[in-house]
């Protein structure tokens, strides 16, 4: 699915009033500047966020540059900075014996990170790399069952842990597997938590310290799965699950069926220093891009047609 169509359910709702904002050729109005405001928060930018953008937009509108396209630009500015995702084979072939490279996904409940596993051993594969699956989604009997229903459709190898085990063990386990059989990535799904449950978020710490265990400097990232469809409220998850287990990157989900795309608008402000590496964009395995600020962008404030 395209950045384009993904985004459609957010645009939608204010389309018409685009029209009137890609008008070259006069400073913008009082009533222009309101409209593209109501479109923003609209989308759930943060309320304050969106007035700074539509202060940078103000200045920038000229009689040549209509406020639409000084809106994306302020919009592409306050993103956080375009992210490559990390490449798995260089990272493993840096160390010393070629150790593979452990990510561990974290967010609430439903977030998607199960689905975004299965998506990044998906892309693994297309790279050529031999991922492995860590079910530590102990928690519910369906937890590692789906995982692992993921794991065959792909044809990659899963470690999976029973109902009730300890998922700092299972986790362990999968770094043991993926060394013995030489597989990198290692990728390992958590069972969804409440960003405000303490004992579950120190069971975050607890399994980074099983892995550290059997891989010293494991895991190498920790990316918080977000619910896209949640708008602001995934930012506030996102900074407790931060302040919990340091995360380096973010993969927002569900953007497709989101109208509140805008918020990732917050996310700089929010969570500076942690890049937004990939959105998911439909339910399937290849349905997860790169995080392009141009193509948000594009998609959330397009030329009128
Ligand atoms: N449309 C769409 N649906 C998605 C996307 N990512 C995940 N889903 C759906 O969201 C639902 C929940 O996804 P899961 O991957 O099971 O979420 P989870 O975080 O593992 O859930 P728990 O393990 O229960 O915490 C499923 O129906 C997925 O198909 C996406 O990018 N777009
Ligand atoms: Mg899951």
């Amino acid at each position: 699915m395209s950045w384009l169509s993904a985004l459609s359910r957010t645009r939608a709702r204010f389309t018409d009033a685009l029209a009137s904002l890609f008008r070259p050729g006069s400073a913008p109005s009082a009533a222009d500047l309101d409209d593209l405001l109501d479109l923003l928060v609209i989308a759930d930018v943060p309320p304050r966020v969106a007035q700074e953008l539509l202060d940078a937009a103000r200045h920038t509108a000229s009689r040549s540059l209509p406020l639409l396209d000084a809106a994306r630009q302020a919009l592409l500015d306050a993103l956080p900075a375009a992210a490559t995702p990390p490449d798995f084979a260089t990272e493993s072939a840096a160390r010393p014996d070629r150790t593979p490279t452990v990510v561990l996904l974290v967010g609430i409940n439903g977030s998607g990170k199960t689905t975004t596993a299965a998506k990044l051993a998906q892309k693994a594969l297309d790279d050529g790399l031999s991922p492995l699956l860590g079910a530590a989604d102990t928690f519910r009997a369906a937890g590692s069952v789906q995982l692992k229903i993921w794991a065959d459709r792909l044809g990659v190898p899963a470690v999976v842990g029973a109902t009730g085990a300890d998922a700092a063990a299972t986790a362990y386990d999968a770094v043991a597997a993926a060394l013995a059989r030489r597989c990198n990535p290692v990728i390992i799904d958590t069972a969804g938590r409440m960003h405000t449950r303490e004992p579950l978020m120190r069971e975050l710490q607890k399994l980074r310290s099983a892995v550290a265990k059997r891989l010293p400097g494991a895991p190498h990232h920790t990316w918080a799965v977000l619910d896209g469809m949640l708008g602001q409220n995934a930012l506030a998850q996102a900074r407790q699950f931060h302040a919990a287990t340091p995360l380096d990157g973010l993969i927002v989900t569900k953007l497709d069926g989101s109208s509140k795309a805008g918020f990732l608008l917050g996310v700089r402000e929010t969570l500076p220093a942690v890049p937004i590496l990939y959105a998911g964009l439909g339910e399937s395995p290849a349905d997860l891009a790169p995080f392009s600020p141009e193509a948000y962008v594009s998609a959330l404030l397009p030329s009128p047609t």
